[in-house]
């Protein structure tokens, strides 16, 4: 392959694994005996915000019992040292490629360690627990705190400048995301459509392998480092 310009990187919970950060499939797409589908959406936080608080305050809390692994670092460095441009993209609501080295990162479904008001929209780094009594840091409603997650149903976040870097680029790598969720299942056909060769990084082929130009596959913190190796060659 020729030297890529500008890579487009899309991560998912399988880059988290092997930090111990159980991915949705490991957990049978359940959380409790949930579907996941029903606790991640505003109807299943309007109906519980009990659980759903419960489901992110245990999540939020598990982020400081875990390290980044050898793959966040490995993405860090390329960051750091590739020549030309790199957008990271995850789908991770974890802190871990920011603590693994990377800047920068896109959370296109948000972050664990985010908060929002519903009433005022006001935005805030939380770290302790949330429940359906606390009150906005900024106008003080009780209950307007919510997770700064995109659950199913809602849109994105940053979705344009995405759109944009995906079509832009020269090389699409997705890395350890099974390709059930949309819109960011939908970005290796957007950049086969706008010339990308793309690359799938994932422990068994996904939904989407057969989309992309080249598939690896096995445990992201051997394929990772080898491909970045190779890429700052
Ligand atoms: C939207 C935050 C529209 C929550 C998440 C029917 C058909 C098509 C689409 C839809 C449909 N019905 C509804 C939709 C849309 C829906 C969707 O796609 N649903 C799916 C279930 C069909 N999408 C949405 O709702 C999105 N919004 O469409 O909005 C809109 C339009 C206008 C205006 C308003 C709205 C929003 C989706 C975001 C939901 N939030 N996360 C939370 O984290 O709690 S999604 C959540 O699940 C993750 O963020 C992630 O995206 C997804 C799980 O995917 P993965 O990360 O891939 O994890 P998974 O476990 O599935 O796979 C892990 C992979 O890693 C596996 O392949 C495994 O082999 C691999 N692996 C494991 N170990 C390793 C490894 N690889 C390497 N090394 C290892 N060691």
């Amino acid at each position: 392959m020729t030297h890529p310009l500008h890579i487009v990187i899309l991560t998912g919970a399988g880059i988290s694994a092997e930090s111990g950060i159980d991915t949705f499939r490991d957990a049978g797409g359940l959380w409790e005996n949930h579907p996941i589908e029903h606790v991640a959406t505003p109807e299943g936080f309007k109906a519980d915000p009990v659980l759903v608080h419960r489901f992110y305050n245990l999540r939020r809390a598990a982020l400081s019992t875990v390290k980044p692994n050898a793959a966040h670092v490995a993405l860090g460095q390329l960051q750091r040292e590739f020549k030309g441009q790199v957008t990271l993209i995850t789908q991770n609501v974890d802190d871990l490629h920011e603590r693994g080295g990377s800047s920068d990162v896109i959370h296109m479904h948000g972050e664990l360690l985010s908060a929002f008001c519903s009433a005022c929209d006001h935005r805030w780094r939380q770290v302790e627990d949330l429940s359906p009594q606390s009150p906005c840091p900024a106008c003080q409603t009780r209950g307007g705190p919510r997770p700064d997650i995109v659950w199913f149903g809602e849109m994105p976040y940053q979705m344009r400048r995405l759109e944009t870097a995906v079509k832009a680029c020269d090389l699409f790598v997705s890395i350890g995301t099974s390709g059930a969720v949309y819109p960011a299942a939908g970005f290796v056909h957007l950049a086969n459509t706008f010339g990308a060769q793309t690359l799938e990084l994932n422990l068994e082929p996904s939904q989407g392998s057969a989309a992309f130009d080249d598939a690896r596959h096995g445990p992201a913190t051997e394929l990772v480092p080898e491909w970045v190796r190779s890429t700052l060659a």
